[in-house]
């Protein structure tokens, strides 16, 4: 149960810069620091806005986000958890899982020696209704002039269970047709629209709908925008990565998502998924780790 407005505010008054407030009844943390702005709904742990000092904002939110309870925010960082896609070991009318749709108890918020904010997600009737392993998941947030995320899941059970996991990650670009992804090359990717598995070759660049899973990934992938000559660099210990922009026909499909929002996103998701899941045995962590660096760089030429 989401605490009141009234109760977090309360509960965090000696935090400055930390307000809470209500978007159509969902609960928003708000924390601006000298280094970094930040928005977090607690549905979700779903951080939808961060903006390091003098940088233009990361992420990409919809004009037509949906906000409200147990529906997905097109945007932003979604947690995937504990299933990607459709759920393949049983039956769920929640693509990508539960937890994006569920609220997460805000356990902490630190300003010292680094900004960091704390969310934990345990079993819920909601939850057990379509998963019955006991665990939890917590998340910790370091929100500076980078934006450093851990996905920690437990488990609780006295059996293993398998997972996967995401950070669905929907980053903010001047045009998708000025953007390419660089350092997978080489690497095999499951094309979701063909079914099929290839071998990138070279960077990514977009010319229409793209939707890959990579697999084994490295630790570092780039997303060069010439158009804000900026570099994003995404520093994980993930084993698997997705690519995706829903280009024209998927936009115009999508009912939380403008026609021509395809042009100012790009979906590059650090996680655990398909042949990369995740067993996890009794009482052991495992933890999904990414780090989101964002640097001027001119001279990036078109893609
Ligand atoms: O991560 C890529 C993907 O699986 C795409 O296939 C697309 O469906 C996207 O996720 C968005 O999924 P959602 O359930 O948030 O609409």
């Amino acid at each position: 149960m989401t605490p009141s407005l009234h109760d977090l505010t309360t509960r965090f008054a000696s935090v400055p810069g930390l307000t809470f407030d209500a978007e159509k009844g969902l609960t928003r943390l708000k924390l601006q620091t000298a280094a970094a702005e930040i928005e977090v709904f607690l549905q979700g742990a779903h951080i939808a806005h961060f903006r390091a000092a003098g940088q233009e904002p990361l992420l990409f939110l919809s004009d037509e986000a949906i906000f409200q309870e147990d529906t997905p925010i097109r945007g932003g960082i979604p947690i995937i958890f504990p299933w990607f896609g459709t759920r393949r070991h049983g039956r769920s009318a929640d693509a990508h899982g539960f937890a994006r749709n569920t609220p997460w108890e805000l356990t902490g918020v630190q300003l010292e020696p680094e900004v960091m904010l704390s969310f934990e997600l345990t079993p819920s009737a909601r939850t057990q209704l379509e998963w019955l392993p006991d665990f939890r998941v917590r998340y910790f947030v370091y929100a500076g002039e980078e934006l450093t995320l851990s996905l920690e899941v437990e488990n609780l059970s006295e059996t293993s269970f398998i997972f996967e996991a995401a950070l669905h990650t929907y980053f903010a670009v001047s045009d998708i047709r000025s953007v390419r992804v660089t350092g997978l090359d080489g690497v095999e990717f499951l094309n979701q629209l063909a079914t099929d598995k290839q071998l990138q070759s070279g960077d990514i660049h977009f010319a229409g709908e793209t939707d890959n899973i990579y697999f084994n990934v490295p630790e570092t992938i780039t997303i060069e925008d010439s158009g804000l000559q900026r570099a994003i660099e995404i520093s994980s210990n993930a084993l698997s990565a997705i690519v995706w922009n829903p280009w024209i026909g998927k936009a115009a499909r999508l009912k939380d998502f403008g026609d021509d929002e395809w042009q100012r996103m790009v979906c590059v998701e650090s996680g655990a998924v398909q042949e990369n899941e995740v067993e996890i045995f009794p009482g052991e962590i495992t933890t999904l780790s990414v780090t989101y660096r964002s640097t001027v760089a001119a001279g990036i030429d078109a893609a």
